[in-house]
């Protein structure tokens, strides 16, 4: 592979790597509750920009989220969330806009949140699950990078979940 640079614009993002789109009815089961009032609608919930980069050991891959804002009845949209199938490799966020939480938690049942917004970055060390939280009303977008042959495991998540949901409740962010 010869190195290559690409464009962050964000009016017009793309790195010609695999785009993901997950919307409402594709990820609803991750939510407390289903919303009734989405159904119809089945908006998108959050897109990836990734870039085009084997995914394997030695090379990063690099992407752009964006984490659009609203909620499934009280609690914020949010990502699937996963370990990394190698679990013992790290990933790094950029917050370029917007606000939101990063949940983390490991295997054994430690658990920490990290906020992310404009300029902060968040460090996810190996072996620690991570899910993004929109908790604003415009959209999070955050740059990523991480190991190319981690791999995503959503199966542990999806029988076991996070330890912690988060909530807007009479206007404040709440996390139980
Ligand atoms: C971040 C990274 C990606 C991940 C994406 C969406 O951009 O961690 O690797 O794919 O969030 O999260 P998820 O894969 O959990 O749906
Ligand atoms: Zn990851």
């Amino acid at each position: 592979m010869r190195p290559f640079t690409v464009s962050m614009n964000l009016d017009n993002i793309n790195f010609n790597g695999n785009h993901i789109v997950r919307r409402y009815e594709d990820i609803k089961s991750i939510f407390k509750s289903t919303d009734i009032s989405l159904e119809g609608k089945n908006p998108v919930i959050y897109e990836v920009f990734e870039s085009p980069v084997p995914e394997q050991q030695g090379h990063l891959i690099f992407l752009v989220t964006i984490l659009y804002p609203g909620k499934v009845n009280e609690e914020f949209f949010m990502t699937k969330g996963h370990y990394h199938t190698v679990e013992n490799t790290a990933e790094v966020y950029l917050g370029i806009k917007g606000k939101g939480l990063i949940l983390c938690q490991t295997k054994s049942g430690d658990f920490e949140v990290a906020e992310i917004s404009e300029n902060r970055v968040v460090y996810i060390p190996p072996f620690w699950a991570h899910r993004a939280v929109n908790i604003f009303d415009e959209p999070l977008i955050f740059f990523g990078i991480y190991p190319a042959h981690a791999g995503h495991d959503y199966e542990t998540i999806a029988q076991s979940g996070f330890v912690k949901r988060v909530f807007s409740k009479n206007g404040r962010v709440v996390i139980e």
